[in-house]
């Protein structure tokens, strides 16, 4: 198949796009770089080094002779949109490329705003060229559990059958997001939904949860492949920052009573996933949810499990919680479509993580514990920027933090 991956320069666009390539795939990337540039902007950086797009193509294509077309440019832009699936003609697009931090989306109205522009508009000007031009293209979408929230409900696969004065109707799962960020997506969901029902576009919905590890083995064959590793309180995850923390003897940051459970799904799971999206498409008209994730577990026992599986000291210190969330709550999640597609999961095992804390401590000396202290409070509207090192200090990582290119300009048409 040809499949072409938006948002391919990012944490999971990478080692997605490379899996599909070595399975065979005719693999594309678009990407506008805004992940990198929020680097600079933020003054934080990946733990792991990462080269750029084109050292991470032609070094692929060097290991395994196959290359990786690559298309620089915004989904803001329209024209690019249209003229990127006119030239690439895929079978389906995988598209990652969104701001995915909820602290972030948290900062002030400017990100807030930023991060809805960015995120509804890209995926409408992709809707319109999927539209305009092949309506066959499967539409693999990434979505997010945390647009259901935690309800006092199962939470099915995107769908809900309802009862109401002996009535009953299928309708869209109801959604109570926690941030601007998570919002994004539930407004990206209910326009895809539209456009399969309108247009007859074809679209897999995937509602991942949050992901841990850095490496997959294609990622993992040479330096130049790695992906992206962040731990600092915007961009890193949950699970990533507390192996870096644990590492560098850090207390483990648990907000509020980590009482708080989330779905979660290691990296080499999140690349299957879409693989298999991708090679059992969704029919005509058809917007199919998926929810990505194979475990649920606390924050609390996120923390116990790193903890436990650390071979030193590592301790868990709770911290006043940010964000608005709630942490004494109901959380089942039904997840099955994908492991009836041939899913086999990989769960949360002391091998993983030891894997992760032998990068972490290969790079150990790029670890800046200024990053660990969350700086967006959801309560604020206006969080004072994460300035520490943005005024033109070189950090310990080596980035410069030069203040980027604002990457808060207006979407263009
Ligand atoms: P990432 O920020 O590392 O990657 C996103 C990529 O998209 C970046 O390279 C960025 O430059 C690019 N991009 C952003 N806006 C763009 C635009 N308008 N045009 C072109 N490119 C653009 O994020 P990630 O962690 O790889 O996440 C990828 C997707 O998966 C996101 O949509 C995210 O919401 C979703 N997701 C991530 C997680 C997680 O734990 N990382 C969990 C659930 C869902
Ligand atoms: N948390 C801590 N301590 C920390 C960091 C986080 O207790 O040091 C807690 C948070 O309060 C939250 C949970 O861990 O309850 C998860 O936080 P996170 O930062 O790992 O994940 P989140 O902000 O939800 O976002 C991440 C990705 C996002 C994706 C989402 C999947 O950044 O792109 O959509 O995971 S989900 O959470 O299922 O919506």
């Amino acid at each position: 198949m040809r499949i072409l991956v938006l948002g391919g320069d990012g944490y999971l666009g990478w080692p997605t796009a490379l899996h599909l390539s070595d399975c065979g795939h005719e693999v594309g990337i678009a990407d506008n770089f805004a992940r990198r540039q929020y680097d600079h902007e933020m003054g934080v950086g990946s733990l792991v080094p990462v080269y750029p797009l084109k050292v991470r193509t032609d070094a692929w294509e060097e290991l395994t002779g196959r290359r990786i077309e690559t298309y620089h440019g915004d989904l803001t832009d329209a024209e690019f949109t249209r003229e990127m699936l006119a030239t690439f003609r895929p079978d389906a697009v995988v598209h990652f490329a969104e701001q995915r931090s909820a602290p972030y989306s948290m900062i002030d109205r400017k990100h807030a705003v930023y991060t809805q522009q960015n995120n509804v508009l890209g995926t409408l000007n992709l809707l319109f060229a999927l539209g305009e031009s092949e309506r066959d293209i499967h539409l693999v979408k990434l979505g997010t559990m945390g647009e259901y929230g935690t309800p006092n409900i199962t939470i099915e696969e995107g769908w809900l059958t309802v009862e109401h004065n002996g009535r009953t109707d299928r309708v869209l799962y109801p959604k109570r997001p926690g941030s601007f960020y998570h919002l994004s997506k539930v407004h990206d969901s209910h326009n895809i939904e539209f456009a399969c029902r309108t247009w007859g576009l074809r679209a897999t919905d995937l509602n991942q949860g949050v992901v841990y590890g850095q490496e997959t083995p294609q990622t993992a064959r040479d330096a130049r492949l790695a992906t992206r590793f962040d731990y600092d309180a915007i961009f890193g995850t949950v699970l990533n920052r507390f192996v870096v923390q644990a590492v560098l003897g850090h207390p483990l940051t648990v907000y509020g009573s980590g009482r708080q459970t989330r779905g979660i799904i290691d990296i080499r799971d999140t690349v299957e996933c879409i693989r298999l999206a991708c090679e059992n498409p969704a029919e005509r008209g058809e917007f199919r949810v998926f929810n990505q994730m194979t475990e649920s577990l606390s924050v609390q026992e996120i923390a116990e499990t790193v903890v436990s599986c650390f071979p030193g000291q590592a301790t868990i210190e709770h911290i006043a919680n940010p964000r608005v969330e709630a942490d004494e709550h109901y959380y089942r999640v039904t997840h099955t479509a994908l492991t009836r597609l041939g899913l086999r999961p990989h769960l949360l095992c002391d091998t993983l993580i030891e894997s992760m804390f032998a990068v972490v401590e290969q790079h150990r000396d790029r670890i800046d514990p200024d990053f660990f202290t969350p700086t967006v409070h959801w309560t604020s509207t206006a969080n004072e920027m994460h300035r520490r090192h943005v005024d033109g200090v070189a950090g310990k990582n080596g980035h410069s933090h030069q203040l980027g290119e604002s990457v808060l300009s207006p979407a263009r048409g």
